[in-house]
């Protein structure tokens, strides 16, 4: 599983904060801890609130790898915001996100074949998230064509079938799992597949529980990618338990501390 960290996202109250009153410190801590914790790369959203999105990308990124030298994941829905983090970002960057929307991909996909970067392809467009995986599957198909046919190569690709609230989406969560099992047969070798862990739980009580059932189920419908809370002791240790069961490594009985 390729882990990126959710943390420095300004839908956390403590980032929003450091953002605002630049302490690079509170950002530094966080990109330290998700590495330690196993991110093999970090998430980077300056959140809804941000009045000056650009220049708050830009400072984060530059603290960000200050400390820590991983991938960064670009987190924004302005093409703007993502292309003046791009020219910071020192390792391969990845573009969080497209979506399905021809106008957004004749934008975002020649900016990841100048950059170098990996995309992440929302599967929704203009009507919003379907409700079934058919549908996502159409606009993956759409996605996934398009992508190739501008030459780029489908390792760099992530299909994110976007998992909502279970409080207020109940019905989704099983569609998000077909999802990620047809999307597997769009293209050979098979794209990709991420997920943003955390929106699942988004507004529930038990927020924990429901994350690391959802990432097993996820996991064995051939989850690629997904972005998660690395500092999650718990959703870390169902994590390696559910790779060690799909045989992706190797048994040992100190399997938990050898994976640390
Ligand atoms: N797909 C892709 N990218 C994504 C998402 C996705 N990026 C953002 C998001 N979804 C994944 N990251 C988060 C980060 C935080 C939370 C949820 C998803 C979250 N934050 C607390 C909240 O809102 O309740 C913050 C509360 C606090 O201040 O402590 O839940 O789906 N490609």
């Amino acid at each position: 599983m390729f882990i990126i960290g959710e943390r420095i996202n300004g839908m956390y109250k403590d980032v929003r904060k450091a953002i605002e009153s630049k302490d690079k410190e509170v950002i530094q801590n966080l990109a330290k801890l998700q590495v330690e914790a196993g991110a093999q790369a970090l998430d980077v959203n300056v959140g809804p609130a941000s009045s000056q999105p650009a220049e708050a990308i830009k400072w984060l990124i530059e603290v960000i790898q200050e400390e820590v030298d991983v991938p960064l994941a670009l987190d924004s829905t302005k093409p703007e915001v993502i292309k003046e983090g791009l020219k910071l970002v020192k390792n391969k960057a990845i573009i969080n996100s497209t979506s399905a929307d021809k106008e957004r991909l004749d934008i975002l996909i020649p900016l990841a074949k100048e950059y170098k970067a990996s995309l992440i392809a929302l599967t929704m467009d203009k009507k919003g998230i379907p409700r079934d995986s058919s549908q996502r599957c159409e606009l993956a198909a759409q996605i996934v064509t398009t992508f190739l046919e501008a030459g780029l190569s489908i390792e760099d690709l992530y299909l994110d079938p976007i998992i909502l609230p279970v409080n207020v989406a109940q019905p989704q969560a099983k569609e998000v799992l077909s999802s990620l099992r047809e999307f597997k047969l769009l293209y050979s070798p098979p794209p990709k597949t991420i997920i943003g862990l955390s929106n699942v739980s988004q507004g529930t009580k038990n927020r924990s529980l429901i994350n690391r059932t959802f990432l097993v189920m996820a996991c064995a419908c051939g989850l690629d990618s997904a972005i998660l809370d690395p500092l999650d002791k718990e959703l870390k240790s169902v994590l390696i338990t559910a790779e060690l069961l799909l045989n992706k490594i190797i048994y040992c009985d100190s399997y938990l501390d050898a994976c640390k």
